[in-house]
């Protein structure tokens, strides 16, 4: 018989595929949209861990195209950003250039996959008729009032040269490069996605997404309830209110603290106290959040004012601490130092009192060591002692309000997004600034508004964008009243096109909508996305907001854009550490499938561990792979001339591994299907040797099942089986219980409780035959007297002897 020929075999059907496509649209087809997220086209190429993600979402299209539908599976490239500006400013060329370039090298290796990409569909974020759609989005954002400018203190890397948004600094640090996240006066634009904050938290629960990712989504919403509370301030008619989620503590409140930027900061403050506390508000804001909140050593200043505790009139001394953050709640709090770790701290620090108003048994004790933040019974409050902390903690926002001290609220942890970058390589921001008029948007027919040439990529770092110097570019008219005017000179941020993307490829050519209803309506919303974990807030917020807000103008008829979402784990060189060209531990697939071939490649990478799980790359590991291929060519092949009919047990092997491979593959565990496979390829081979041989039916269902994970050897194998048609269209196999079922199990006999033997028993076997067979089984044990027999059916027979 003819060996296994990987090389031979890839090519032919490689060329074959490339004239006659697998996946051909059918209106008789339910259409099913397999989305892989889309690469940057850095120069580095693909490695082996790149493949994992590709190889997954292939095999899961080309399952569903098997079960009979007509699969969108685009692919794209989210090319604007730093990676390609920096790498501008190093080799002195055009960021376009080299984008194009990284995009031609990334799509020859994406072929060698042989995953079944539309490739009319693509898309490219830095395409002009891509971007015209991005700034739109953003026009038409400004018009309903959610992308609006202000001029705040904001996150700021210094080596980016840029700002950021929060979703963008992971500890302190900026999420591309590492470097400690500053704060920057800066004017920015600002997309109001906290008017969307309700819709995207209930929203999840639509989701069929890892409930890890929708928690790190609501968490990072953050809704919490409490009240705001009027606190006078001593001696004057004005007031401070405070937000706070802990209403049922507010008898134990001792002192107030301001944020160092509070409005009142300076005006509170008496001639002895002023120096103090301008110099501690200057300190302060210079400072990041995150610096803020992980400090170690509280601090702050104390400004010399009283405030009136509204419950009992005590007053309480206001002081400014930088713990305090200015854009959360009111930027103003009660302090609670016996109920809040923070408030426990600064008031030990600065020997403020501390009193307890919640206890476990209702007994004050007299040394606190720490706060105490459970729930219990109040104490020291007046009209509320003795109720229940938990219960009080709900009516006392209705209370406060009632007494018209304050109001119940919601409050989010999410905040506005920063929407400009201070760099080059993006989607300028489609906006003109007239002294007249205002921010005015460049009208709707004018777009795309090109991102002009430049001399010099470089970051200015003086929070202008390299555009500022383009005057030719900068110096307009206005598109409102005529008059000279300039344009916005920051760009977009990187998540701007991949907020969108995926509504594009589904009519990617279209110059006069982004997408048209028709199409909308037949081909979205995403069915399936896969992708890596590291997108779980930043990417898939964005994305999910922008498609709520395309839905209350009526663009699409859906209000979330990914039903299912899948995780990958990484592929990680030897000891779990991350590919990467500076860890020189990069595992190129090129020599891999020369070596081994595409097929074995796809199956290893599902092999290589659980597809959620990172998992360590061992190249040795793919000879394994190869070789079960190797033995079930060679199977098919010599019953291929043999041409046996099935027997009995061929059958039942057949469905039980129809059912096996068909379970673990709906509950993606795919390095389960392939040491499934290898399971049932023994079994097979043990069966043909008996039998002489496998019958083309079994082994025609072993190609169906095997076809998405390697599919030139499955399509070559069907045609070697005299099928007819393309194994894609064999349609997915289906087992039938009853052909699973055995027709013959083991049970254990015991004499006296105790497993002497065991026997095969038919299923349906008689109590009377089987204890007659159990006590054949065990006859030369049956030395006394029998004084009971038991069968529990299917299970045991126990022979009682004495
Ligand atoms: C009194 C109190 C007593 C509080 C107590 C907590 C425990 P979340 O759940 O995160 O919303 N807080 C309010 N605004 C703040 C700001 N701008 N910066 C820092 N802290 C602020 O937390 C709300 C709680 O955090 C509020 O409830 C407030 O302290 C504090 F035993 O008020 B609490
Ligand atoms: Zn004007």
């Amino acid at each position: 018989a003819i060996p296994y020929n990987h090389k031979e075999i890839e090519k032919k059907w490689h060329e074959y595929w490339k004239q006659n496509p697998v996946n051909v649209e059918d209106e008789k087809k339910p259409k099913y949209y397999c989305l892989d997220m889309f690469p940057y086209p850095s120069g580095n190429g693909l490695h082996v861990g790149h493949w994992r993600g590709y190889v997954i979402s292939d095999v899961w299209s080309r399952y569903k195209m098997m079960k009979g539908h007509y699969i969108i599976h685009p692919m794209g490239w989210d090319a604007f950003g730093l990676p390609a500006e920096n790498y501008a400013i190093k080799m002195g060329v055009h960021p376009a250039i080299s984008t194009a370039e990284n995009v031609a090298n990334i799509k020859r290796q994406m072929d060698e996959i042989e995953a079944v990409y539309d490739w009319d569909m693509e898309v490219n974020t830095t395409d002009p008729d891509f971007y015209k759609w991005t700034q739109w989005i953003f026009v038409k954002m400004f018009k309903a009032g959610l992308a609006y400018e202000k001029e705040m203190p904001i996150n700021w890397c210094p080596s980016c040269k840029t700002g950021l948004a929060n979703e963008e600094v992971v500890n302190g640090k900026c999420e591309r490069c590492g470097e400690d996240v500053t704060k920057k006066n800066l004017k920015q634009w600002m997309l109001r996605i906290t008017k969307y904050a309700d819709r995207l938290l209930s929203d999840l629960d639509k989701l069929d997404w890892p409930d890890k990712v929708k928690k790190m989504q609501s968490d990072w919403i953050g809704k919490s309830y409490g009240a705001e509370v009027d606190f006078k301030v001593d001696g004057t008619d004005k007031a401070i209110t405070v937000y706070t989620t802990r209403p049922d503590t507010l008898y134990g409140a001792t002192f107030m603290v301001l944020a160092p930027e509070h409005a009142m900061a300076k005006e509170l403050a008496n001639d002895e106290t002023r120096k103090a506390v301008e110099d501690y508000i200057f300190k302060a804001s210079m400072k990041s959040n995150v610096d803020r909140l992980q400090d170690k050593e509280k601090t702050g200043v104390f400004t010399g004012s009283y405030a009136v505790n509204p419950m009992n009139g005590a007053k309480v001394p206001i002081w400014l601490s930088d713990y305090v953050l200015a854009d959360y709640g009111t930027g103003a709090i009660m302090c609670v130092p016996a109920h809040d770790d923070r408030d426990f701290e600064f008031a030990t620090k600065f020997s403020i009192p501390i009193i307890q108003v919640i206890a476990p048994d209702g007994k004050e004790n007299p040394d606190l060591k720490e706060a105490y933040t459970e729930s219990g019974i109040v104490i020291n409050s007046g009209e509320w002692n003795g109720k229940d902390s938990a219960v009080l903690k709900k009516e006392a926002p209705i209370i406060i309000e009632e007494k018209g001290i304050g109001k119940k609220t919601t409050q989010y942890k999410l905040r506005d997004w920063v929407f400009s970058r201070q760099r080059y390589w993006g989607e300028p921001i489609p906006i003109v600034h007239c002294e007249k008029c205002g921010a005015v948007p460049v009208p709707e027919e004018e777009l795309p508004l090109l991102l002009p040439e430049v001399e010099s990529y470089q970051p200015t770092g003086t929070g202008e964008s390299p555009l500022a110097d383009i005057t030719d570019w900068v110096n307009t008219t206005c598109p409102c009243c005529g008059a000279p005017a300039k344009r916005e000179t920051n760009t977009m941020p990187q998540w701007a096109g991949s907020s969108w993307y995926f509504l594009r490829y589904v009519d990617s050519k279209n110059n006069k909508e982004l997408v048209s209803a028709e199409k909308a309506k037949k081909y979205l919303p995403v069915d399936m996305y896969i992708g890596g974990v590291e997108h779980a807030v930043l990417h898939l917020l964005y994305a999910r907001f922008y498609t709520k807000f395309l839905y209350d103008i009526g663009v699409v008829d859906f209000e979330e854009p990914f039903q299912k979402l899948f995780n990958q784990g990484m592929i990680t060189g030897k000891n779990g550490i991350k590919m990467s060209k500076s860890k020189g531990n990069v595992v190129s697939p090129d020599d891999l499938v020369r070596d081994y071939g595409c097929d074995s490649l796809r199956l290893y990478e599902l092999f290589v561990g659980p597809p959620e799980l990172d998992s360590e790359w061992d190249d040795r590991g793919i000879d394994g792979v190869y070789r079960f291929l190797n033995r079930l060519w060679n199977l098919t092949m010599d019953s291929k001339e043999k041409n046996v009919s099935a027997t009995k047990d061929m059958v039942k092997l057949r469905h039980k591994m129809i059912y096996d491979i068909t379970t673990r593959l709906e509950s993606f565990s795919l390095n389960t299907v392939i040491s499934g496979f290898m399971e049932y390829n023994n079994k097979l081979i043990d069966l043909a040797k008996k039998e002489n041989g496998i019958d083309k039916e079994t082994l025609s269902a072993v190609v169906l099942l095997l076809a998405p994970f390697a599919p030139h050897f499955a399509a070559e194998l069907w045609e070697q089986l005299g099928n007819e048609g393309s194994v894609f269209d064999g349609g997915w196999p289906v087992y039938d219980e009853e052909a699973m079922k055995d027709d013959e199990i083991e049970i254990a006999v015991q004499i006296n409780g105790k497993t002497k033997a065991a026997i095969l028993i038919g299923i349906e076997e008689a109590k009377d035959a089987v204890i007659a067979k159990a006590k054949e089984s065990v006859q030369d044990k049956l030395t006394g007297n029998i004084v009971k027999e038991i069968y529990v059916p299917g299970r045991i027979v126990n022979i009682v002897m004495k």
